[in-house]
């Protein structure tokens, strides 16, 4: 496996950042994880544009345009020879001292990760996901907004690790006013008589592409789409549930706290909008 760092490929073993480098230290970064299709990065431009509003808000320099990021993830996709695969994208704000001084930290690291998909199991698309609620709450929007996609992903961590406790591979997150964020690493949809209703940004979650791309398709397919703010008792009532994710997809959500939802079953409305997502990626 060859990795890029900041302008040049090194084996795995080499692939190195510095201990002194803040994104190490402090988390002071940022990321983004993307898939290829067939050797396509899927909605390459959006994580750009993502990634590159997450570090304005941060005040870090990528030393680099959209264009030369795009063409390094192709170069790195195309010498490890991976068509279906997951970017990994991190961008660090570089060797610092032991202080908190982001100033003083003059050349941001740019990495770039081309691997192989570790995707959900199959059958968990067939049956299934049953999750929990987390008693960790997501960041605050007043706090580092959620929207960045930092490295500081402590919260969503420890969430998770409440979720494996419980024996779930995704845990849902609540926000400081009780309502339902999103997920470890997912957001969240319901289906309620025919209509998708999903959190909105001011929920406090992270805008992912896949959510949007479902937004999307949704309206291409007729379907009513709200982003409102919800509570759990949405998802309790709710016919259908689902998550969405660069690695997931669309993954079905048939229980909430040992509630069924719907008919405890993977919904049709989620299938069809899985379906349709499989299009999109393959165009
Ligand atoms: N919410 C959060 C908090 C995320 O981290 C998503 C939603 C989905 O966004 P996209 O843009 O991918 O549709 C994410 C995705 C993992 C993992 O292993 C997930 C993410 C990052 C790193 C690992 O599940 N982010």
């Amino acid at each position: 496996m060859q990795i890029y760092i900041t302008g040049k490929f090194f084996d795995k073993e080499n692939a190195k950042i510095s201990v002194f480098d803040h994104g190490f230290l402090f988390g002071d970064g940022i990321f983004e994880g993307m898939r290829s299709y067939n050797g396509k990065v899927f909605r390459l431009r959006e994580h750009m544009i993502r990634l590159w509003n997450s570090a304005k808000a941060l005040m870090i320099d990528i030393p680099m345009t959209i264009e030369e990021m795009e063409s390094a993830t192709y170069e790195t996709l195309k010498i490890n020879n991976i068509q279906d695969g997951y970017i990994r994208l991190i961008v660090t704000r570089g060797i610092g001292t032991l202080g908190l001084d982001a100033h003083l930290c003059k050349e941001p690291q740019v990495v770039i990760i081309a691997d192989h998909l570790a995707l959900y199991p199959k059958e968990f698309y067939e049956t299934g996901l049953d999750i929990v609620t987390a008693s960790t709450v997501r960041t605050n929007p007043a706090m580092v907004s959620p929207q960045i996609k930092s490295l500081n992903y402590l919260n969503n961590i420890l969430a998770k690790i409440e979720g494996h406790l419980a024996g779930c591979v995704e845990v849902l997150m609540l926000n400081t006013k009780g309502e339902v964020a999103e997920c470890s690493g997912d957001n969240i949809f319901v289906v309620s008589n025919g209509k998708l209703h999903t959190p909105p940004t001011e929920a406090g979650i992270l805008e992912g592409i896949t959510r949007q791309t479902v937004i999307e398709i949704a309206g291409e397919m007729g379907i009513p789409v709200r982003e409102v703010p919800m509570t759990r008792y949405d998802i309790f009532a709710a016919d259908e549930c689902f998550l969405t994710g660069s690695a997931a997809e669309l993954i079905p959500v048939v229980k909430l706290d040992g509630r069924p939802i719907g008919n405890g079953k993977p919904g049709t409305m989620t299938m069809k909008l899985l379906d349709r997502f499989h299009e999109e990626t393959r165009k």
